[in-house]
Parts: C-alpha cells; structure tokens; sequence
C-alpha cells in the first residue's frame, strides 16, 4: 500500500515573483504543484491520499483554487485512491463554508470539527483526524482522536503545531500538539501539516510534517515536496520526493577574499545552491547576499546592480535573482584604516564608535524614527538594534567604495 502525504498547498495564495518574467509561473505554480502530486500518485500506483490541511490558503477559496482541487480530486477517484482532507487553520472547517458543502464523493473523508475515524478494512487500517473549527484552533487536537482498534494500523492525519520542531521564524500555536505524546500514542504515523519545512520528528512511530510543496517566497527556502510512504506489514518507509516547479533560495556569501575572479564567485554560488534532483522541470530563485571584502568590489561595482544582477542570473540560469551588494567593499582592514588621519579613518572610526555606543545608536534610532518603514518601526527593540547595525555596516562599505584608494602602490592596508 503506497501513501502519499502532502500538506499546506495554501491553493489560491499567493506565490512570490522575484523577478517580472515568473508572473505567470509564480501564479500558476500552486495548481503545478497539485498536478504534480496527481500525477506522481499515478506513477507510483498510490492508494490513500492523506492532506492534512491548508489545502486551501483561505476558508473562501477563490473559484480556480476549488476547480483545480476538484479536477485532482476526480483523478485520485478514477485511479481508485482514498482521499482524507484534515482542514488546518487557512482552511477552517466552519459551517456554510467550502468544506461543509464540498461535494460528497465515495473515496474521500474530510474531516469535520469533531474527531473521526474511518477503518479501511481490506487494508487493515485506521485513518483518524479532525478540522480545525476556527482559525485560531486552541485545543490539542491529538489528545481527541479515537485510536485505532485492535489489529488494525493507525495513522493520524492532522494541521497541528508541534513548538519544537525547527521552523521559519514564529509559527501561530494553533492546535498545539506535544512530540512526545504522539510518539508513545496508538498511532503508527502522524501526517502533519502546518510547518512549511518537510521533515521526520519520528521513525517510531513515524511523525512527519510534509512541508509545503511550493515556496511562497524567497523564505521559503529548500526543497518542497511531498512524501511517499509505503506500508508493508507493520513497516513504514518514507521517501521525500521534490516537486516545487519554483524552487527559492537564500544565500549569504561574506567570506569572500578568497575569490579572485567572477567565474570563481559563480561557482561558489552553484556549490552552495544544493538543489536536489527532482523528476520534474524545476526553475531557481536565489536571494544572494554578497558582503565584505572582496577583490571582486572593483568588477562588481563597475556596473549598475541591475546588470550585474542580469549577468550573473543568466549565469547561473536562474529563473530569479534579488541582489544585494550593499555591505561589498575593498579587500581593506577597515579597522587598521581607521586609524589614518584621513577622511576614510575618522568616518570608519566614527563607524565604530557609533556602533559600539547604545546612547548613539539610540539617538540615530531617533532620528531616523519618522522615516523609518512601519515594518521596522514594529521590530523589538533588540531587533530594531541589529538592524540599525546592519545599515551602519553598508555605510561603511560605502565609505570603503568611495574613499579607499587600493589595488595599486602606496596601500599600507592591504
Ligand atoms: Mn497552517
């Protein structure tokens, strides 16, 4: 029996286009993706579908997002695939919304707000779950799923949120669930959905979140997927498979006085990229971040960041390319340099005392207050800090570019 599990498809949201040219591929990327896993459920002769939520990126989906689900859900039946939906906090299973009027069909369960389980008898299995009843789920839900009677195998399907596994950034605590719980319940795979990175908190029992099969940004970062289970017996293996048609990535680069050359530079961007091979067409957005010194100031910054960005995106073959150049600077020992009684030393050297000063950063926090973009203004204050610290650093750089006069004779610096 092969299973394939795939979470947070959030159709009819948002993906990001870094670049003018992926328009029509960023928005078409979400309805890719789920004929994608049609398509490899086919392949590989996949019997049970589990979605554990945030199928749909809003509990009213606009009409394109529920026609795309409806087509793959009308192929999952014709190759006589079980289908379990589990509604996640995007998706909510609310009275008069999608799910409670989704068409009825044989194969398919979705599971509404209260908790349900469906035996599959021929296979000798027990499929749990449960929605989420708003989108602000406070309960646990996976103290509330009925286990799986004797002799049969469970698997829970479930939108739940489990605090320590590794995570973007803050994740909303909706049905908050405890690791170690899952792992000593009745259950012999948890299909998670709600973390957008795939992942194994388990082997046994299996506990796996899907991850989202498509990035929405260039901070999702990493391969996006689904996962193939295959049950034999009482054992479970996975396998991830990659799927994204657009893959983003993210890249800081400032241990850069080593690369004498651009071809030098590309490469190192090609080896630190790591896409992993997928079986389907994939296209490359990378936020590369070059900082520091670097021989390679004086070719970089010949040009406009617009067509060095061009050049080095046709390059690497990229389908996008967010360039930031801001913090490069002259292979200079900026704090030897501040030193001189030039007007590079006493700017560099007011730079680090203005950075090493609370009171001063504190007063240019002031002055800067009213300009400052409402995004920053919400920042914590520590946050808000490094921020402050980071913008100091591409002064420097700046300083570096303007008034270091290197590469040539008389450079005691370098
Ligand atoms: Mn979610």
């Amino acid at each position: 029996m092969r299973i394939l599990l795939a979470a947070d498809l959030h159709l009819g949201g948002p993906v990001a286009e870094p670049d003018a040219a992926l328009t029509a591929q960023a928005a078409q990327a979400r309805h890719t993706v789920l004929e994608r896993l049609v398509e490899l459920s086919r392949r590989r002769e996949v019997g049970l579908v589990l979605l554990p939520g945030d199928v749909f990126h809003a509990p009213e989906p606009p009409l394109g997002a529920v026609l795309a689900l409806q087509k793959a859900l009308a192929a999952w039946s014709e190759m006589g695939a079980k289908v379990f939906i589990a509604p996640g906090n995007h998706d909510p299973w609310l009275a008069g919304g999608v799910w409670a009027s989704w068409p009825a069909d044989e194969g398919l369960t979705i599971f509404g707000p209260e908790a349900q389980g469906v035996e599959l008898a021929d296979h000798g299995l027990w499929v749990a779950g449960m929605a989420h009843a708003t989108d602000r789920e406070s309960r646990d839900l996976s103290r509330l799923l009925p286990p799986p009677p004797p002799g049969r195998t469970g698997l829970a399907v479930l939108h739940a949120n489990i605090a320590s596994a590794p995570k973007p950034g803050e994740h909303e605590p909706y049905a908050p669930a405890v690791l170690q719980n899952l792992l000593s319940g009745p259950f012999a795979l948890w299909a998670l959905g709600h973390i957008h990175i795939p992942q194994e908190l388990g082997k046994h029992p299996r506990v796996l979140y899907a991850g989202t099969p498509q990035g929405a940004h260039l901070g999702e970062t990493g391969p996006k997927g689904a996962w193939l289970l295959e049950l034999n017996g009482g054992a479970l293996s996975a396998e991830f498979i990659p799927l994204a048609p657009l893959m983003f990535h993210d890249l800081l680069l400032d241990d850069l006085m080593g690369l004498a050359n651009p071809a030098a530079l590309v490469a190192r961007v090609r080896e630190d990229m790591q896409a992993p091979a997928s079986p389907w067409p994939q296209e490359h957005c990378l936020r590369l971040k070059l900082a520091g010194p670097s021989p390679l100031w004086r070719v970089l910054g010949r040009e406009t960041p617009q067509a060095v960005a061009a050049s080095l995106k046709r390059e690497l073959g990229l389908a996008g390319l967010v360039l930031d150049m801001n913090s490069l600077c002259p292979p200079a020992d900026a704090q030897a340099l501040s030193a001189r009684p030039d007007v590079l030393g006493r700017t560099l050297a007011l730079m680090a005392e203005a950075e090493a000063d609370d009171e001063a950063l504190a007063a240019l926090e002031q002055e800067l207050a009213k300009s400052l973009h409402p995004d920053q203004r919400r920042l914590p204050p520590e946050e808000r800090r490094a921020w402050l610290r980071g913008l100091l650093d591409e002064a420097r750089s700046l300083a570096l570019r303007g008034l270091w006069q290197g590469g040539g004779e008389n450079n005691d610096a370098a």
